[in-house]
């Protein structure tokens, strides 16, 4: 078992994980304004992103030109921009004593390439181990909702309120989006005392509540 730094040597490193539509941007900046009103300095960033370098692989990344995109070739990108925004970004504001928010991190990789894409789990981690320095959240909130729900939440965003499923395209969609939703839970069964499931299902300053009520006690 790989051993990880946590969360780096002054600050409060959290991230937030889970399906598609979960709500993780919404929790992020609700999260961001309840710590801002309390004086503390807070540094929010997204994955794949939060970088010029890791925006761009982002764009790369999500870009459907590019459907014959191996899912190796995806851990290496993802794991590429998240070793950036770690040097950049993450290590210097831990290092100012700032709370770290960051919506995903390399539990996505873990399920989203790993659990629900199959790719070797163990050469998943170890990249993501190399690419970070190893650096470890203190915390994680795993925003758990039904595949379905998540995605049509995203996509009435959107404004297209087609259910998922359907065509064998969509079906086959939804069945990795379960997949997704099953393999964060399973992650977060093998890593309890690092990650917490929030009940997603419910309206979003109820699922802020849920978190805030975890995060108080790491302000101490
Ligand atoms: N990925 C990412 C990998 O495969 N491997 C990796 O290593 C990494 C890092 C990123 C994609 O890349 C994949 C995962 C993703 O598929 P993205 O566009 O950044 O792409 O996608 P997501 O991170 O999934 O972001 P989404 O916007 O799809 O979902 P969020 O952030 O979970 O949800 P949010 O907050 O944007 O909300 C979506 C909609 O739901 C509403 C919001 O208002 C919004 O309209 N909503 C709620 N509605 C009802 N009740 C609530 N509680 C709600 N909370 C939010």
């Amino acid at each position: 078992m790989i051993k990880h730094e946590q969360g780096g040597p002054a600050g409060l490193f959290l991230t937030l994980e889970g399906p598609d539509g979960a709500g993780k941007t919404t929790q992020a900046r609700l999260l961001q304004e309840r710590l801002q009103a309390l004086g503390k300095e807070v540094l929010l960033v997204r994955e794949p992103g939060g970088t010029a370098v890791g925006e761009i692989i982002r764009g790369l990344l999500l870009d459907p030109r590019y459907p014959e995109m191996t899912v190796a070739c995806e851990v290496l990108l993802y794991s590429a921009a998240r070793a950036q925004l770690v040097v950049e970004q993450i290590r210097p504001a831990l290092a100012r004593g700032a709370v770290v928010i960051s919506d995903r991190y390399w539990d996505s990789t873990l399920v989203y390439q790993g659990l629900a894409g199959r790719e070797d789990l163990a050469m998943i981690q170890s990249i993501n181990f190399w690419a970070t320095g190893g650096l470890a959240p203190h915390r994680t909130f795993l925003l758990d909702l039904e595949a379905e729900k998540g995605l049509l939440r995203v996509r009435g965003a959107k404004g297209d309120l087609r259910p998922a499923g359907g065509d064998r395209i969509e079906q086959r969609e939804l069945d990795f989006h379960r997949r997704v939703r099953r393999g964060f839970l399973e992650l977060a069964s093998w890593e309890q005392k690092r990650i917490c499931v929030i009940p997603a299902d419910k309206a979003a300053p109820l699922v802020h509540d849920c978190i805030w009520e975890k995060v108080i006690p790491l302000l101490q």
